[in-house]
């Protein structure tokens, strides 16, 4: 049995579906070369190297897509913590018959590591969806059937740069657009935006460059009219980011920090945060998202979905997850295109003419995995059961 758990059953429909039969269980790693390379102010990747779960049973096929990276570097998470986590701790936790919400219970016992339980949930969910016949929004009880777009466009050379990344996202239609920052590239970047798209919904990503003693130099950045300030301060931290928030007019957004509802209501007791950056694989999955999004509407604070430059998989599950109540802003959801010339699944994601992106239709997370690209793309295959 299980340990002890902070989170009791919370009564989505989610949590009472049974995990179907399971044949087999393979972990890939894949790698998909970025159009550009995509930097923050912690990293530089020039391609997409992700840890995918595969199930097989049921006369189906589903995925699950790891957030990790292959290296630290946005989170402590990596893509080879989270195999060790899902083949020794997660996947013998899973059993056919057993509830969603039993697993879940089940993988409190095992702390942190919340983007390799993502992984294993997304891909039960996926199942569960696909046995079923029937489109992960369905599950989810999302009722939109199209979401809003946005983008975050990495760290530029120059504002030039910067401008010219952010006129081609405008013309795209974007509804909203997220340029990263850093020390030494701040506030002269937003001014160019800003100078160049006055009314643009815009706001800026650190990825916790600052620290406190930035507190004036950020507070520079209360001129051009962002819509948050994401992440400015460590990774780990909460409490210095509720000292900050008393230091500026723009609000603040919190990604890194976050791992579960728990540091979501600590946040909130402490002022940390007036938005969240809500990234259904960094906080463990789909299940725990919903309570996110629930204690979210019913404070009336602000959420969006994040994305982890995800391939097909990952990107479709963050788009299903849009459709349901609580997301109140147009979050970092963007077209295929942007990140890769060629992806695993078809079809890749399309913005329309209002800048809109559909739910994908289908079973499960409803697009569908090219067999002959995942060969290519593929650089490992392991099956564990
Ligand atoms: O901080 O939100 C972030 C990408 C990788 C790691 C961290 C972040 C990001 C993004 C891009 O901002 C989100 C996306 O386009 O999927
Ligand atoms: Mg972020």
């Amino acid at each position: 049995m299980s340990g002890p758990t902070r989170t009791p059953p919370v009564g989505f429909p989610l949590e009472d579906e049974a995990v179907p039969a399971i044949d087999h269980a393979d972990l890939l790693l894949v790698r998909l070369p970025f159009v550009q390379p995509f930097s923050i102010s912690s990293a530089t990747w020039t391609c997409k190297e992700a840890l995918l779960l595969r199930l097989e049973g049921s006369g189906v096929t589903a995925w699950g897509e790891c957030v990790a990276d292959p290296d630290p570097f946005y989170a402590p998470e990596t893509t080879t913590s989270a195999r060790h986590l899902i083949t020794e701790f997660l996947l013998p936790l899973v059993e056919p018959g057993v509830t969603l919400g039993e697993i879940d219970r089940r993988f409190g016992r095992v702390r942190g590591n919340r983007m390799a339980k993502a992984t294993v949930e997304n891909a039960l969910v996926d199942l569960v969806a696909k046995a079923r016949g029937v489109p992960l929004h369905a599950l989810l009880g999302g009722t939109l059937r199209k979401v809003p777009s946005g983008i975050s466009i990495g760290l530029q050379e120059t504002p030039a740069d910067l401008v010219r990344e952010v006129a081609a996202a405008v013309g795209k239609r974007y509804h909203r657009v997220k340029v990263k920052v850093k020390k030494g590239k701040d506030v002269d970047f937003v001014a160019a935006v800003r100078d160049r798209f006055p009314d643009l919904p815009l706001m800026a990503d650190a990825n916790g460059d600052y620290t406190l003693e930035d507190a004036p130099h950020l507070a520079r950045l209360d001129a051009y009219g962002l819509t948050m300030i994401e992440q400015p301060l460590s990774y780990a931290d909460i409490h210095q980011h509720a000292i900050l928030a008393r230091e500026l007019k723009t609000p603040l957004c919190l990604d890194e920090s976050i791992h579960d509802l728990a540091d979501f209501e600590a946040a909130l007791a402490l002022g940390a945060c007036r938005v969240l950056n809500l990234k259904q694989g960094r906080v463990g999955g789909l299940l725990e998202s919903l309570r996110i999004l629930r204690h979210a509407a019913e404070r009336g604070v602000p959420v969006w979905s994040g994305g982890m430059d995800e391939t097909g998989i990952g990107r479709a599950v963050n788009i299903h997850l849009q459709t349901v109540d609580g997301f109140t802003l147009p979050g970092d959801t963007s077209e295929t295109a942007r990140y890769f010339h060629e992806d695993l699944v078809d079809p890749p994601v399309v913005l329309d003419e209002e800048g809109t992106v559909d739910v994908p239709p289908g079973a499960g997370f409803g697009a569908v995995v090219v067999p002959e690209r995942l060969e290519r793309l593929t650089l490992r295959v392991e099956r564990l059961r």
